[in-house]
C-alpha cells in the first residue's frame, strides 16, 4: 500500500471505532494510518456536515481516500483491509473460515453489542440529548436482557475448551466485536459486565488482556475502565 490512509476515529470507549483499532493492532498495520479522531461527545463532531459528507450516517469509524473517497461499516472496512494490506489474515485464509468469523461476527455485533448500545442510547441517553434525543428505558432495559440471554449462547459456544470463536490459535474479528462487547458493557451507566455472569467470556476476556494488540489498542486511555487505565501511554 503506497497511500496513507485516514481513519475517522474515537476514543476506545466507543466500541465501532475499537473493532477496528484493535483489528488494525492484531493485523500488525496501524502505524500504517492517520488516525482523525473525532469529538464524538459531547462535541458532536461526528453529526457535522464536513463528517456527514463523509458518511452520511454521521457515525465512525469511516476510512478516507486522499481523492476524498471513503469507506464505513466496521466489517467493511476492516475486509478491505485484511485484503489488501501484509500480516496475517485476521478474518480467514479461506472461504469457509471467512464465512464463519462472519457469522459469528454478526452474531456477537447484532445481539451482544447492539443491544448494549441501544441500551446506552435510550436508556442512559449517553450521548446527551444533543445527540440523543429518544429517551426510553423500557426499551433499554429489554436491550439489556436481549444482550445478557445472547451473551450466554456465545458462552456455551465457548465452553468446549476453545481459546478464541473459530477454535484457532488467534482471535479473529468475531473474537474482537465479543472483545468490545465486553468492554462496552462494563462502560459508564451500563452496568453490564458480560465477563462477570459467564465463565468463558470471563477467559476469553482474560485471554485478551494478555495480547499486545489489546494493550496498543486500549493505550490511548479512553476507554473509561479502571480496569485498562494501567496500559495509558
Ligand atoms: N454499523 C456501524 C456502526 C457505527 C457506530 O455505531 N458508530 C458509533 C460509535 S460506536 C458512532 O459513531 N456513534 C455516534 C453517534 O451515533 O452520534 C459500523 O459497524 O461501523
Amino acid at each position: 500500500m503506497s497511500e496513507r490512509l485516514k481513519i475517522h476515529t474515537a476514543p476506545s470507549a466507543f466500541p465501532n471505532p475499537q473493532r477496528v483499532r484493535l483489528f488494525m493492532h492484531e493485523k500488525g498495520v496501524a502505524d500504517q494510518f492517520d488516525e482523525q479522531l473525532l469529538d464524538m461527545a459531547p462535541g458532536g463532531e461526528q453529526r457535522s456536515w464536513q463528517h456527514y459528507a463523509r458518511n452520511p450516517f454521521g457515525e465512525a469509524p469511516t476510512l478516507e481516500w486522499a481523492d476524498g473517497s471513503t469507506l464505513s461499516e466496521t466489517p467493511a472496512i476492516v475486509h478491505y483491509i485484511d485484503q489488501s494490506y501484509d500480516g496475517r489474515k485476521v478474518t480467514g485464509d479461506d472461504a469457509l473460515t471467512q464465512a464463519r468469523d462472519m457469522m459469528w461476527d454478526q452474531r456477537c455485533y447484532l445481539h451482544v453489542l447492539l443491544p448494549i448500545v441501544t441500551m446506552f442510547h435510550v436508556q442512559h441517553t449517553g450521548l446527551g440529548f444533543k445527540l440523543e434525543p429518544t429517551h426510553n428505558p423500557a426499551w433499554g432495559e429489554s436491550s439489556r436482557k436481549k444482550a445478557i440471554a445472547h451473551a450466554g449462547i456465545v458462552d456455551t459456544h465457548l465452553a468446549d475448551g476453545r481459546e478464541w470463536l473459530l477454535g484457532g490459535d488467534e482471535p479473529s474479528l468475531a473474537d474482537i466485536t465479543l472483545c468490545t462487547a465486553v468492554a462496552f458493557g462494563k462502560f459508564g451507566p451500563n452496568e453490564t459486565p458480560l465477563d462477570e455472569r459467564f465463565e468463558y467470556i470471563a477467559a476469553h476476556w482474560a485471554r485478551w488482556k494478555q495480547r499486545d494488540a489489546f494493550k496498543q489498542a486500549y493505550g490511548d486511555g479512553g476507554s473509561g475502565l479502571d480496569e485498562l487505565s494501567h496500559l495509558s501511554t
